[in-house]
């Protein structure tokens, strides 16, 4: 997997990034409108605290592969991301992983306080829920195929995924995991939303079940590679760099890659494991250098 295609990485995310910051600023002046007040500001806060646009660039990546091609479907990698914005804000309180930087920026709770960052998580989970289904219906995704997709989003945020890895997490702390538990840990907490971002922009795009099934097994492995590179950035990377505090995992005292691997064996993983996921492209003669380029950008990222 070269750097060369991790280049095109980021200038797909740039391209993504143009159609959903759009999308989620329009959110964002709309929350604070409507709620008024503190909460109106921190609900604009999180939302306009803007990251790198992963998960949206892998949803449009999915959605053109499958043949999509109306830019509405910025409107459901917008949700996509609102899922990913409120369990950051939620992960950063006090009673989580007490962090006070985030995105380059304080944390909503340090910036507000923590009653209305707790209140901003919660509120934003049917947010994105309104701009999903807002969007399918711009996009004229069918009834049956649009219940698909929010179940599968809905599915990837809950026990089985983001929600489950969370707590997970949090009980693992100070304990040492083996590599399969800890994998588990990373493909719920942060890998099912990667795979459902690739799922949902198959299926909103049109896909037939073999493509859906090709895209999602690409998602989870990428979606795995994802958090070991997170885990290395967390060991080697500044918190300039990251734009939130380096070197948590070992002051949290968790268990990651690093920890059960070193530093260069968590990249050779992150690396195998992107491969294994062009491996899945290929064996489904599935034509997507915007997915690979992906891939290649999550385990070269510098931050
Ligand atoms: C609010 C109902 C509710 C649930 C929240 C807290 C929680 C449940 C889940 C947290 C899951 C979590 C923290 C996953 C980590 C994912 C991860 C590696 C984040 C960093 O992703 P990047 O690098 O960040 O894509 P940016 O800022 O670029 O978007």
């Amino acid at each position: 997997m070269s750097e060369a295609v991790a280049t095109e990485g980021d200038r797909l995310l740039a391209d993504a990034r143009i159609l959903t910051d759009a999308e989620l600023a329009r959110v964002a002046a709309r929350l604070r409108g409507e709620v008024g007040g503190t909460l109106g500001e921190a609900l604009a806060y999180a939302v306009g605290t803007l990251g790198k646009g992963v998960r949206p660039a892998l949803v449009i990546a999915a959605y053109r592969t499958a043949g999509g091609r109306s830019d509405a479907i910025a409107g459901v990698a917008a949700a996509v991301e609102l899922v990913h914005t409120y369990s950051l804000v939620h992960d950063d309180l006090p009673c989580m992983d007490d962090d006070p930087q985030r995105r380059g920026r304080p944390t909503t709770h340090v910036a507000f306080d923590v009653p209305t960052a707790t209140r901003v998580g919660f509120l934003l989970v049917p947010v994105a829920v309104e701009v999903l289904t807002d969007a399918l219906a711009r996009l004229d995704v069918d009834v049956a195929r649009a219940g698909r997709i929010a179940s599968v989003l809905l599915r990837a945020s809950g026990i089985g995924g983001m929600v489950g890895g969370q707590w997970l997490d949090l009980a693992a702390e100070g304990q040492a995991l083996d590599l399969a538990a800890l994998q588990n840990v990373h493909r719920r907490k942060t890998g099912a939303l990667i795979e459902a971002a690739c799922v949902i922009g198959a299926l909103a795009g049109g896909a037939p079940d073999p493509l859906v099934a090709v895209l999602s097994e690409f998602g989870r492995t990428v979606g795995l590679a994802f958090q070991i590179a997170d885990d290395v950035l967390d060991a080697t990377a500044t918190s300039a760099q990251l734009g939130k505090t380096a070197g948590r995992d070992a002051t949290m005292a968790k268990s990651t890659y690093v920890s059960i691997l070193g530093v260069e064996g968590a990249r050779r993983e992150a690396f195998r494991l992107a491969d294994l996921a062009l491996t899945s492209l290929e064996r489904g003669r599935v034509d997507a250098p915007s997915l690979a380029s992906l891939a290649s950008y999550i385990v070269h990222r510098q931050s």
